[in-house]
C-alpha cells in the first residue's frame, strides 16, 4: 500500500501516462476485438478502466465521474479521453483531499475494510492487468502497441532487432 501520497503520484503519473499512450494507440474498429466470442472486448476493457477511476469517488474523494453518454463508448478517442479527464481529475483530488495519514484511514468497500493507501495500490495494479490485457487484444486487431515497460514487439521490428519472443 502506499504511505505518502507523493509515492502514489509519482508512481500514479508514471502509469497513467502509459496506460494513455495504449489508450490513444484504439481505433474504433478494434473496439470489438474481444478476448473470446463471448467475453470482454477491447473497448470493454477500456471502458472498464475509466468507470474504475471513478470508483475511487466511494472512498471519500470528491470529483466528476465518468460521462453517462453511451455514445462515448463507440469511440475509441471518446474513450481515450474520457480516461484522461478521469486520470486527472481522480489524482488532483487525492493531491487536494487527502494528507499522508488519511491513506492509513480504513473504510468499508465492497463489504470489506481497505486502508485509503491500499485501496490507492489496488487501482494502480487494477490498471495495469487490464492493460496487460488490452495490448494483447490490441496485437491481435493488428494495431501498433506502445512501448509499455520497455519495447514492444513493434518496436524491436521497427528498429531492425530480433524481437525476444
Ligand atoms: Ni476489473
Amino acid at each position: 500500500m502506499f504511505t505518502t501520497i507523493e509515492g502514489f503520484v509519482s508512481e500514479w503519473n508514471q502509469e497513467y501516462q502509459i496506460t494513455l499512450n495504449v489508450m490513444n494507440a484504439l481505433t474504433d474498429a478494434s473496439l470489438s476485438q474481444a478476448i473470446r466470442g463471448d467475453r470482454r472486448t477491447l473497448g470493454g476493457l477500456a471502458w472498464h478502466l475509466v468507470e474504475s477511476l471513478g470508483y475511487m469517488s466511494q472512498c471519500g474523494l470528491s470529483y466528476e465521474g465518468p460521462a453517462k453518454d453511451e455514445a462515448i463508448r463507440q469511440s475509441a478517442a471518446a474513450i481515450a479521453e474520457e480516461y484522461r479527464k478521469l486520470g486527472e481529475r481522480m489524482v488532483q483530488a487525492v493531491q487536494t483531499q487527502w494528507k499522508d495519514e488519511d491513506l492509513a484511514r480504513t473504510q468499508m468497500l465492497f463489504g470489506e475494510e481497505w486502508q485509503n493507501g491500499a485501496t490507492l495500490r489496488f487501482t494502480v495494479m487494477h490498471q495495469v492487468h487490464h492493460r496487460g490485457q488490452m495490448t494483447v487484444l490490441m496485437s491481435q486487431a493488428g494495431l501498433r502497441v506502445p512501448d509499455v515497460y520497455g519495447p514492444t514487439y513493434d518496436t524491436w521490428v521497427e528498429r531492425g532487432m530480433t524481437p525476444l519472443v
